[in-house]
This record gives structure tokens, C-alpha cells and sequence, in this order.
């Protein structure tokens, strides 16, 4: 009886010691702070300082829209480089400008924004998790830790993102719009495929095709310019050279994205950083193969447009291309990120006559990376 006693008072003490270690834990993993909820904020603009905790060091300023068949869209987005500097406008607006659904027997061939009016579908508690927030009903908010920033052996630093998420009902489909602005000034773009497969066709091929239109108006519009970036080295030297030269010798066009030549294009602007650089952002493809298709707007990853008001949809893009200058002008670059999806049983099967199951999400994207905006490694001592 005594022995009994004591197992009991034994367990319930490390019972409640394990508790406490619990609610300790809990405390340590606190959500980062949000510097304006959106509840607060009129006119759909979101702020966000990094760190989220302690003094601020870089900050972002992001205005987005949502509309009946486009989705999540960013309208503007300003970025501040240090406390003492004053916001600078890097986007005029950032979108996925349609969605290309082609399946393997070439039929059907859709064209998930413009075709149809898909709308948001309305954003639950579970959606937003214990960190995020809700936005007219269908945009998530959150702040999140995106792990390792940099590493120097002892010394370490974790940054952040502000993140604005929705997830587009395309009938059977579901796309999550995600746009991440980060603490080093990237902007990362993603397109999410997930749900049910196309009733009739559940176990038939077939990409996605995110078609991102994104207007970079760095420091203000009108004095941007477009380039290629390349890397190029070959198995008979030992030497390799990077290059930059202007995008399609200057004028309107395309260009195809080469896996060896780690292909990018730059939009630098004509103000220069301390170290009499030109500041610019590298557009860095996330992808594991390249879309092409018979359309034309699909025999090239990139293009870049002059800015022309009326000069908006993907599937013309091909159209656009007449010779303008896109150096020292407001450049508009066209980018196709594709998701090749051949269907797993892992996305579903037949139980008998049903199909059971939802296609796992699926990552597809660019990144928008500075290059010589800042003057220093941003968030280092
Ligand atoms: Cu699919």
C-alpha cells in the first residue's frame, strides 16, 4: 500500500514537472509578432518590420487586391532597407496572370482564370493555424520563421517572411496563391496545386502552368532595364565566366531557360548602391523541368514587355513583341512556372466506381532575389 502510495506521488510529481517543461516549451515557440494585423489596416495594405521581435532592421509594406476569377493579387509592394531609409518601390503589381491546365491527349486545354470565375474559397481558423490571421474572409496573414538566414560557425541567424496566402476554387481543383516577402528583400512567388482530379481523367497526365506577370518597378517605374544573366562553362576547360548582357539585345522578346547555364533575367534600375553598383533583383526559376507547349506564349520560359496598360494577358504575350527598348524603361517580365503532374495513387484511386483521394500539394515558382541593394549583408551585426 505504502510502495502504491509513493508510485502515485512519484508520477504525479514528474507528471506535473512534465507539464511545466510542456507549457515552458509552448511559451519559447510563440508566434512572431505582426506589426499591423490586417484588421487594423485600411485600404488591404499589410506592414511587416524583421525581426519581428527586437529593433528593426529591414521592413515591408504590401498592398493586395482579390477579384472573381484572378484570385490573390499584389498591387504594390515597398521595401525599406534599413530603419533610416525610406520605403522603395520594387512592385507596381505581381500576379498569376492565368492558370494553363493542357492534359496529355491534347484535349481538354484550360485556361483556369481566364476562362472561368473561380472565386477564393473562404479561409477557416484551421486555414490560418495559431499564427496567422484572416483577411476579408479569404486571405491568410502570417509571419513566419523560414529557418536558417545565415551561419557563421557559432553565430547563426533565423529570418522571417510575411506571407499572404488564398486558395482559388477552380472546380474540382484547388490553387493556393502564395506571395512571401522576406527579410533579405526576396519576394518568392509560389503556385500550389492540390484536390481532386479532373472527373473522367483522374489518372491522365498533364501540367499546370502558373503564368506569372510581374511588373517590377524598382525605385519608382521608368528608368529599369532588362538582362540575361548566364553562367557558362563547358567539360573541355577548367574555367567558367558568368555574363550579363541586355535581354534580347535590348528590345521586346523571349528568353528559354537553360539548366547549365543557371539562366535568370535582371531588372537593375538606374540608381546605383554605395559601392557604385547598379541595384537589381535576379529572377530565379523554381522548377524541376520546362513547360512547352504548342502555344506560342508557351516556346519560351521568360519574356519582357515594355509596360503597356493594355498589355495584360498571358496567352497573348507572343502578341506584345514589336521591337520596343526594354533598357532604361518601365519593363513588365512574363515568366510560365509548370508543374508536370502525372497522376500517383498517392492523389487518389478508384474504390470501385468512386475516385478516393486529393492530389498532394505541389510547389511551383520564381524567386525574386536583390542583387547590390543593399551595401552589406542585411540583418548582420
Ligand atoms: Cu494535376
Amino acid at each position: 500500500m505504502k510502495k502504491l502510495l509513493m508510485q502515485t506521488s512519484y508520477k504525479m510529481i514528474v507528471g506535473l514537472l512534465l507539464i511545466l517543461i510542456g507549457a515552458t516549451d509552448a511559451f519559447s515557440h510563440s508566434c512572431p509578432k505582426f506589426t499591423t494585423p490586417s484588421a487594423n489596416t485600411p485600404g488591404n495594405i499589410v506592414i511587416q518590420e524583421f525581426p519581428p521581435e527586437g529593433p528593426m532592421q529591414t521592413a515591408w509594406k504590401v498592398r493586395f487586391g482579390h477579384a472573381i476569377g484572378k484570385g490573390l493579387y499584389i498591387t504594390g509592394a515597398w521595401f525599406k532597407k534599413a530603419p533610416s531609409e525610406p520605403w522603395m518601390r520594387v512592385l507596381w503589381d505581381a500576379r498569376v496572370a492565368d492558370i494553363f491546365v493542357p492534359y496529355h491527349t491534347g484535349t481538354p486545354r484550360f485556361y483556369d482564370l481566364t476562362n472561368f470565375d473561380f472565386d477564393l474559397v473562404n479561409a477557416t481558423s484551421e486555414d490560418a493555424g495559431h499564427c496567422g490571421c484572416i483577411i476579408d474572409n479569404k486571405i491568410i496573414q502570417e509571419v513566419r520563421t523560414r529557418g536558417l538566414l545565415w551561419k557563421d560557425d557559432k553565430e547563426v541567424r533565423y529570418g522571417h517572411d510575411l506571407v499572404l496566402w488564398a486558395t482559388l476554387d477552380s472546380a474540382n481543383y484547388n490553387y493556393v496563391m502564395k506571395y512571401s516577402f522576406q527579410d533579405d528583400g526576396t519576394i518568392a512567388l509560389r503556385l500550389g496545386a492540390t484536390s481532386r482530379n479532373f472527373p473522367g481523367a483522374e489518372e491522365e497526365a498533364h501540367m499546370h502552368d502558373a503564368l506569372w506577370r510581374i511588373d517590377m518597378d524598382l525605385n519608382g517605374f521608368g528608368s529599369d532595364s532588362a538582362f540575361e544573366a548566364a553562367h557558362n562553362e563547358t567539360i573541355t576547360s577548367p574555367s567558367a565566366t558568368d555574363t550579363l548582357i541586355p535581354f534580347n539585345r535590348g528590345v521586346e522578346g523571349s528568353m528559354n531557360w537553360k539548366a547549365s547555364k543557371f539562366s535568370e533575367v535582371h531588372v537593375q534600375d538606374k540608381k546605383k548602391n554605395n559601392y557604385n553598383r547598379n541595384i537589381s533583383y535576379e529572377f530565379r526559376p523554381i522548377r524541376g523541368g520546362k513547360a512547352r507547349h504548342k502555344e506560342p506564349f508557351a516556346h519560351a520560359d521568360f519574356w519582357v514587355t515594355r509596360y503597356r496598360n493594355s498589355e495584360k494577358t498571358y496567352k497573348e504575350v507572343d502578341t506584345y513583341v514589336n521591337g520596343e527598348s526594354v533598357m532604361n524603361t518601365d519593363v513588365v517580365v512574363w515568366h510560365i512556372s509548370p508543374l508536370h503532374h502525372d497522376p500517383r495513387n498517392e492523389d487518389g484511386f478508384f474504390d470501385g466506381p468512386n475516385w478516393r483521394g486529393v492530389a498532394l500539394l505541389m510547389w511551383g515558382g520564381i524567386d525574386l532575389r536583390p542583387r547590390n541593394l543593399f551595401d552589406k549583408t542585411p540583418l548582420f551585426p
